[in-house]
């Protein structure tokens, strides 16, 4: 395994008590060389990847399809079908709150690299956008990354502008390797006694949480459990039941 790998997966063991866990597609389960639209799915999360294919497209290849491995790529990956700027569109079944993937920019010892930008949408509404420069060299790779406050549950990964000094260079990109980190559910504590169901029992669990001051009715976390605990859950589990 590259060490680069090993990155993302000390930091999803770090983040898991706190937030949802990351989930790495790695493109290795997808069927080779279908082109896009695919779907494919992780972690109960299902990606929907496809390109503009009235115009151009990707499909699924082998990461060494250029005769070598980019570095951090293996298996499968999402490969260009065309020499021409095609942006890569991805939709999820849930909302997140952050998105990257790796990628390798078609450019031969330029002395800089393109910029790459993602552009993070909630059901077709703009919520964000970041930019990443890899380091240049030969199909140099780097990871695009996005990370927002408000959920998004679509991106857009744009090759944004060629590298600034020229060179030996096309428009073009690989992709491989994508982590999204589902946004916490906002119901989640509603769900009282955690059967997956929002209703009356558990209005029951957290008065009777309640009465005995048990510190999982601190609803407002606030450290004390008292009358504003009482409202604060009823108007959570109102808005989800
Ligand atoms: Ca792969
Ligand atoms: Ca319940
Ligand atoms: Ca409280």
């Amino acid at each position: 395994m590259h060490p680069l790998r090993l990155v993302p997966l000390a930091l999803a063991r770090l983040a898991a008590p706190l937030l949802a866990q990351p989930i790495l597609f790695t493109f290795d389960d997808a069927r080779i060389h279908a082109p896009l639209p695919i779907d494919l799915t992780a972690g109960g999360v299902n990606a929907h990847l496809w390109a503009d294919s009235s115009v151009y497209n990707y499909s699924v290849q082998f990461a060494n399809v250029l005769g070598f491995t980019p570095v951090g790529f293996s298996g499968f990956c999402i490969y260009p079908n065309q020499v021409f700027k095609c942006d890569l569109d991805a939709t999820f079944s849930v909302p997140l709150t952050a998105f990257s993937i790796l990628y390798s920019v078609q450019e031969l010892d330029c002395d800089s690299s393109a910029t790459m930008r993602v552009t993070a949408y909630m059901n077709d509404v703009y919520v964000g956008t970041a930019t990443k420069v890899a380091q240049p060299g030969v199909w140099p790779t780097a990871t695009l990354a996005i990370t927002t406050a408000e959920p998004f549950n679509k991106v857009v990964v744009h090759y944004d502008s060629p590298p600034p000094t020229g060179g030996d260079w096309g428009p073009i990109f690989m992709a491989d390797n994508m982590w999204i980190t589902p946004a916490p559910d906002p119901c989640a504590d509603a769900d009282y006694n955690a059967d997956g169901a929002v209703n009356t029992l558990d209005v029951l669990g957290f008065l009777n949480a309640w009465t005995t001051h048990n510190a999982n009715a601190d609803c407002d976390g606030n450290g004390l459990v008292d009358t504003r605990d009482v409202s604060c859950f009823l108007n959570t589990w109102a808005g989800c039941r």
